[in-house]
């Protein structure tokens, strides 16, 4: 495949944005080589500016489960934008949305929009704070929650693994508060909780992880930090930016029936349009300014827009729930690559959770991030770019998930499943 159009637009990009991107992971940092800049895309399809066609496994890192360009989606913001994009003022359609959203996450009893994942972690964090008077949060190591000061830690030296910042620009006392243990490790939990339980705000993490590629709660842990936040008094909030509405209308939390005090969301709640949303226990978001004390504020949140493309999708979601259907078709995906790098002799795992999976380059299995990082790279990069050249665009990194939507049919899963027979024959010859 020939992409000279990508890469003198990629050259264009790099001298008017860091990069060259206006989100690293956008950057191919992870496989090598030039990103593809997309002219347009429908269902399952990605089409960049040289005229190549890709099925694509990133949906936009999540928000895509009804496809690309969706009719019904479309005409919503259509509609919608010839009365006004933007108002300043309370519209019922962020009524409409939050009547939704509480409809389908059990677990919500009001919720607050926002414009992205990271405005809803961080200010799910800031309101556990204000709400329990205490400061500790508690991380796990490679679960990400956006780009929150205090969320970009990584395990510090100290006994308590205190967070040291993992970026420039961020000031230790940002992160002197945050501890970061090991995903799926009960007894850090246990003792962390035991030794200063009573001064921890809050928990988050991702319910199933998407952020270190794929990684399921092993059986317990979320249950024995449910009863340990429940115990020492600090609000559990569960980051389903990526698996609400995804992995059931409901999302991982109901999935794995756990019932956190909040929930931060993004991607499939904005169908597409820049929104977050995070919400819980009406005891605690009647904390949030104006009806508490606790501030938090934006300009577009709740934005007509983005509010139609939302309560579209999730209209959708709940009244026409494609979970099994996406089910279905993910395993026969799962089914085939193992048996393709079986029988290319290839070490692989594949981990996945419905619609959500990582085929990781390693015999180890996959359980933390340390595990994760154990993943052969190199062989991935030759995958990726095997598979693009074969039409196949998965995600451009190891460490993140693929994310079906449900017009990855029959159909889509044996294209895939050719060019992965293909694929692996390649890097292993
Ligand atoms: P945003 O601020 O990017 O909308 O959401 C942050 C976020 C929060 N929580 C979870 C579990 C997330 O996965 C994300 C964002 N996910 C990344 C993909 N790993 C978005 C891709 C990007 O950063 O460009």
């Amino acid at each position: 495949m020939q992409r000279s159009k990508s890469k003198s637009a990629f050259d264009r990009a790099k001298g008017l944005i860091p990069g060259g991107v206006n989100s690293p992971a956008r950057a191919f940092g992870g496989v090598g080589g030039t990103p593809i800049f997309i002219d347009h895309a429908a269902g399952p399809y990605l089409f960049d500016i040289d005229g190549n066609k890709y099925i694509d496994f990133i949906g936009s890192w999540g928000p895509m489960i009804l496809g690309h360009a969706h009719p019904k989606v479309v005409e919503a913001i259509q509609t919608t934008a010839i009365k006004g994009s933007s108002f300043g003022a309370p519209t019922e359609m962020e009524s409409q949305m939050a009547e939704l959203i509480i409809s389908m996450v059990p677990s919500i009893e009001m919720v607050r929009m926002v414009n992205s994942g990271t405005e809803a972690t961080m200010s799910a964090l800031r309101l556990a704070r204000g709400y329990t008077g205490r400061d500790l949060i508690v991380k796990f190591a490679g679960c990400y929650h956006g780009h929150v000061d205090s969320l970009l830690v990584q395990a510090g030296s100290a006994a308590t693994t205190l967070g040291v910042p993992s970026s420039p620009g961020i000031p230790k006392g940002c992160t002197a508060d945050t501890i970061v243990l090991r995903y799926n490790d009960i007894e850090e939990l246990k003792n962390t909780f035991n030794k200063m339980g009573d001064k921890i705000a809050c928990v988050i993490l991702e319910p199933v992880v998407g952020n270190m590629g794929l990684i399921p709660p092993s059986s317990g842990f979320l249950k024995e930090l449910r009863g340990l936040t429940t115990q020492f008094g600090a609000v559990l909030i569960l980051d389903e930016v990526m698996t609400g509405f995804r992995l059931s209308a409901g999302g991982a939390q109901q999935l794995l029936g756990i019932e956190p005090d909040l929930t931060a969301l993004g991607k499939i709640v904005g169908g597409g349009l820049p929104v977050g949303a995070y919400g819980g226990k009406k005891e605690i978001m009647a904390k949030v300014m104006p009806s508490g004390p606790v501030y938090q504020a934006g300009t577009l949140s709740g934005n007509p827009l983005a509010m139609a493309a939302g309560i579209v999708v999730l209209t959708e979601l709940k009244k026409n729930p494609p979970y099994e259907k996406l089910e279905k078709y993910a395993q026969r995906l799962e089914v085939g690559l193992r048996e393709a790098a079986y029988s290319s002799k290839i070490p692989h795992v594949i981990n996945r959770v419905g619609s959500m999976w990582t085929l990781f380059f390693t015999s180890t299995p996959v359980t933390d991030y340390d595990s994760a990082k154990l993943s052969d790279t190199k062989m991935f990069s030759k995958f990726f770019w095997a598979m693009m050249d074969r039409g196949v665009y998965l995600p451009c990194s190891q460490f993140e998930a693929a994310f079906n939507s449900i017009t990855h049919d029959d159909a889509i899963i044996d294209l895939t499943l050719k060019a992965a027979r293909d694929s692996f024959a390649e890097i292993n010859s």
